[in-house]
C-alpha cells in the first residue's frame, strides 16, 4: 500500500479551490451586470458630504479637479476673508459679493493636463472689492487659499487684466460644490491652476511664489497658455492647434 502522499493531497485541494472559483464565476457572472447596473451610477462624491475629484459633475464637457477632498461649503456661515498688505481688510457674505457690479463673460478653462471646456460664468471684477479694501501699493500680488487647502499665487497685474473675472454662477446657475461654489475665479488667459475654487481668503503680499499645482507637477508658476495642442471636451476632444494666450472659441 502507498502511503498517504502530502504533496498529491495539496494538488487535489488546489484542485478543488479552483474547480470552485470557476463555478462561482460562471454562476454569478450574469449578476455582475445588474450589480452594475444598480450601483454603477453611484458617485460617492457627489452623495457624500465631501467633495473631491471626479469626473462625473453636472456639465459632461468639464473635468473635475480638486487637489484635496474637503467638506462642502454651507453658504450662510461662509465669508471670503480679504487682508493682507490693505487699508480695510474686510469679511464679506455671498450676498454682498452678488450685489457688487455683475460682470458676465463666456470663456474656457484649458488645463495643462490638455483637456479643455468652456462655460458661461458670472461674477466681478477684483477691483469691485478693491474699492473697499484699498491695496497698499507695495501689494503686487494676490495669494488664494481654498477649501481643499489649495494654495495659488497671482499678480495684481494679471488680477486686473479685464479677462480676469471672480465668479459665483455658471451657466446661469449658482456655483456647484464640484465648480468651486461659492467662489472661484476665472482666468481665461493662464492653465485651469490659475483659476482657484472655493476660495476661503485673498491675501494682498509684497511676493510671489508657487502655487499648490506647481510645486506638483512641472509647470510654469506663471501659468500664461503656451503654444502648443488643444483636446476640447466639448468637440469630442478633437486636437487642434492653439497659439498661447486665451482660447477665444
Ligand atoms: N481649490 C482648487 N481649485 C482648483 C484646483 C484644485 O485642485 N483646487 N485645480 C485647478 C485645475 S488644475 C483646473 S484645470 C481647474 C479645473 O476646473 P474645474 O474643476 O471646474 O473643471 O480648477 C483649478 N482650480
Ligand atoms: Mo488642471
Amino acid at each position: 500500500m502507498r502511503p498517504i502522499n502530502h504533496i498529491g493531497r495539496r494538488k487535489f485541494l488546489r484542485k478543488i479551490f479552483l474547480g470552485f472559483s470557476a463555478f462561482m464565476f460562471t454562476f454569478f457572472k450574469p449578476f455582475l451586470g445588474s450589480w452594475n447596473r444598480a450601483f454603477g451610477g453611484f458617485n460617492f462624491w457627489r452623495s457624500s458630504e465631501y467633495v473631491g475629484k471626479t469626473r462625473d459633475g453636472k456639465y459632461k464637457q468639464f473635468y473635475i479637479q480638486y487637489y484635496k477632498s474637503f467638506r462642502r461649503i454651507d453658504g450662510t456661515n461662509w465669508r471670503l476673508k480679504v487682508n493682507g498688505l490693505c487699508e480695510n481688510p474686510e469679511e464679506f457674505t455671498l450676498d454682498m459679493l452678488e450685489n457688487l457690479p455683475r460682470q458676465t463673460q463666456v470663456s474656457r478653462i484649458k488645463c495643462v493636463e490638455c483637456w479643455s471646456a468652456k462655460a458661461e460664468w458670472a461674477g466681478f471684477s477684483i477691483s469691485e472689492i478693491e474699492k473697499l479694501v484699498k491695496p497698499q501699493p507695495e501689494a503686487i500680488a494676490i495669494v488664494f487659499r481654498c477649501a481643499d487647502t489649495y494654495v495659488e499665487y497671482l499678480p495684481l497685474e494679471d488680477m486686473h487684466h479685464e479677462r480676469a473675472l471672480l465668479v459665483y454662477a455658471m451657466n446661469n446657475e449658482p456655483l456647484s460644490d464640484e465648480h468651486g461654489f461659492p467662489l472661484r475665479a476665472i482666468i481665461p488667459f493662464k492653465y485651469g491652476y490659475k483659476s482657484p475654487k472655493a476660495i476661503l481668503e485673498i491675501e494682498y503680499v509684497n511676493r510671489f511664489k508657487r502655487g499648490t499645482w506647481t510645486q506638483i507637477g512641472p509647470y510654469s508658476a506663471d501659468g500664461t497658455i503656451l503654444p502648443g495642442y488643444d483636446h476640447p471636451l466639448d468637440r469630442g476632444k478633437k486636437r487642434r492647434q492653439i497659439f498661447g494666450g486665451e482660447i477665444f472659441d
